[in-house]
């Protein structure tokens, strides 16, 4: 389809936004009482989740690479349905080989790297939007490769009992990120993901400045159970507000606490691997400094207060033991993310000061390469958010299939200007696959956030529209051609229609 085309598509479509827009905002009301049920922090009022100092601290378990070739990465993945103990209750999770979250993939950019996953989900019928529960597939979250063939190709299915081979060319990929990996199929992508599927997938950086200091991964993800199962979708107000659980876990664990030596300094990778649950990141007493976003290392530390993570982001941060000995908190300050949402406060864990005394300092430059790139576009688009009669869309159209996409053709090789405007009470998480963007300019939300990533030199897949406001994304069009796809990344949105296709080709197309 011709550039022509779709403009008087996008026209029409763009034209009957304005009716949608303001859906939630009038039923904010009743969709606060509607989630008092088991949703936790949709509720009036702020509240506060503190729960007692529990376990020491773990990290995910390494997936076992079973393949003795050097620079070849092989990883057998199972999803499936597996008994977890989740603050007590043993709770039927959905786990990737048994554990929740799944096993961490390790890899260096160096490497080619195989995973190779059954399904054997079996989960029976349909969800409320329709859709198969236990079909399933692999999105590699925040890897530059191939969306096409056995590679990062979302379009695949696999049917209960299928094993798919993918393989992944990581040879453009930035080192020194935290990419993660879930399930992508439109239309149960939130279920499967809120019954426990995501796992880290780490590429290696060689940086010395780094190498030396204790390093965690940290993979948020809460949950809410009915009985021993996840809490099931059973409204389409489920979609509308994703779901917000009354357990917020670090690695599936409640506060666990984490020691460190006085004077240390740790290096922790932290995932929101939440459906919806945002996380306004503060450690009692100390600074974060931010080193790395999803699609790199940044040139510098960037200290600050608390950082917003929203759903699908990442941040790699520095934290210094820098106070007298004793505990302090790592608390999710309240924050308002829309949609009748109020504050609460979460305890995510606990740093306590433990062991002889060190001396580390947090180094002044973490990767000179990284820069603000200055390019000219060769094409400027805008996307529109927006949520009305329980449907996601962008520019007003809601995702069901090929045959009902918002769709973009992008010349392989260039850069574009995307701005991404939010027309809903809500904030929303966008996510584009393949190629990492820098953010030019936010408008609207959190004043911390948009000035920490308008200014450092952050490559970025997922970025926070704020409710009624807009991002302007410099999105580069690199390496790999096909079909790829942007969404928000409060699942349930994608799931409910807030997807576009995004064809990258050449000059024929
Ligand atoms: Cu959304």
């Amino acid at each position: 389809m011709g550039r022509k085309g779709l403009s008087r598509r996008e026209f029409i479509r763009f034209s009957s936004l304005v009716v949608g827009a303001g859906y939630l905002g009038a039923n904010a009301a009743k969709s606060a009482a509607g989630m008092m049920g088991g949703g936790g922090g949709m509720g009036g009022g702020t509240s506060v989740i503190d729960p007692p100092p529990g376990a020491l601290f773990r990290d995910p378990p390494v997936a076992w690479n079973k393949s003795t070739a050097a620079n070849i990465v092989e990883v057998d993945l199972e999803a499936g349905v597996t008994q977890v103990n989740v603050n007590g209750t043993m709770a039927n999770l959905l786990t990737y080989n048994g554990g929740f979250p799944g096993p961490t993939i390790r890899v260096r950019n160096s490497d080619t790297l195989k995973i190779n996953l059954t399904n054997s989900l079996s989960m029976l019928g349909t969800n409320i939007l329709g859709h198969d529960r236990d079909i399933t597939n692999l999105h590699t979250h925040g890897l530059h490769v191939s969306p096409e063939g056995n590679s990062d190709n979302v379009m695949r299915m696999l049917m209960s009992g299928d094993t798919f081979n993918y393989e992944y060319d990581l040879s453009k990929q930035a080192a020194g990120t935290l990419n993660f990996y879930h399930p992508h199929v439109h239309g149960s992508v939130a279920e499967q993901y809120w019954g426990g599927l995501a796992g880290a997938l780490i590429v290696e950086d060689d940086l010395p400045v780094l190498s030396g200091f204790e390093t965690h991964l940290m993979i948020l993800k809460d949950i809410a159970l009915s009985g021993a199962d996840p809490e099931p979708y059973t409204s389409t107000m489920d979609f509308m507000h994703g779901k917000v659980g009354d357990t917020a876990m670090v690695n599936g664990q409640v506060n666990p606490v984490l020691n460190i030596r006085p004077g240390q300094v740790q290096r922790w990778r932290v995932l929101n691997a939440s459906n919806a649950r945002f996380y306004m990141l503060s450690l009692e007493g100390h600074a974060l400094s931010v080193v790395g976003t999803e699609g790199g290392l940044l040139d510098k530390p960037y200290p600050q207060p608390q950082i917003l993570l929203s759903p699908g982001e990442r941040v790699e941060i520095l934290v210094k033991a820098s106070r007298k000995s004793g505990s302090y908190r790592l608390l999710s300050l309240p924050y308002n993310r829309g949609g009748g949402s109020m504050g609460q406060q979460v305890t995510l864990l606990t740093l306590s000061y433990k062991g002889s005394r060190t001396s580390d300092a947090v180094p002044s430059v973490i990767d000179p390469e990284a820069v603000r790139v200055q390019e000219m576009p060769m094409a400027t688009r805008t996307l529109a958010l927006s949520m009305g009669q329980g449907k996601g869309y962008i520019n007003g159209i809601s995702f069901a299939g090929m045959d009902s996409t918002f769709e973009i053709h992008s010349m392989l090789g260039t850069w574009e200007i995307w701005r991404v405007v939010n027309q809903s009470m809500m904030d929303h998480p966008f996510h584009q696959h393949v190629n990492p963007c820098q953010v030019l300019s936010i408008s609207g939300g959190d004043a911390g956030y948009a000035s920490l990533y308008t200014s450092a030199p952050a490559w970025k897949d997922v970025v926070l529209i704020p409710k009624m406001g807009s991002a302007t994304l410099l999105v580069p069009v690199m390496d790999y051609g096909g079909m790829s796809m942007f969404h928000c990344h409060i699942v349930e949105h994608e799931d409910i229609g807030m997807m576009g296709l995004w064809h990258i080709g050449d000059h024929s197309m």
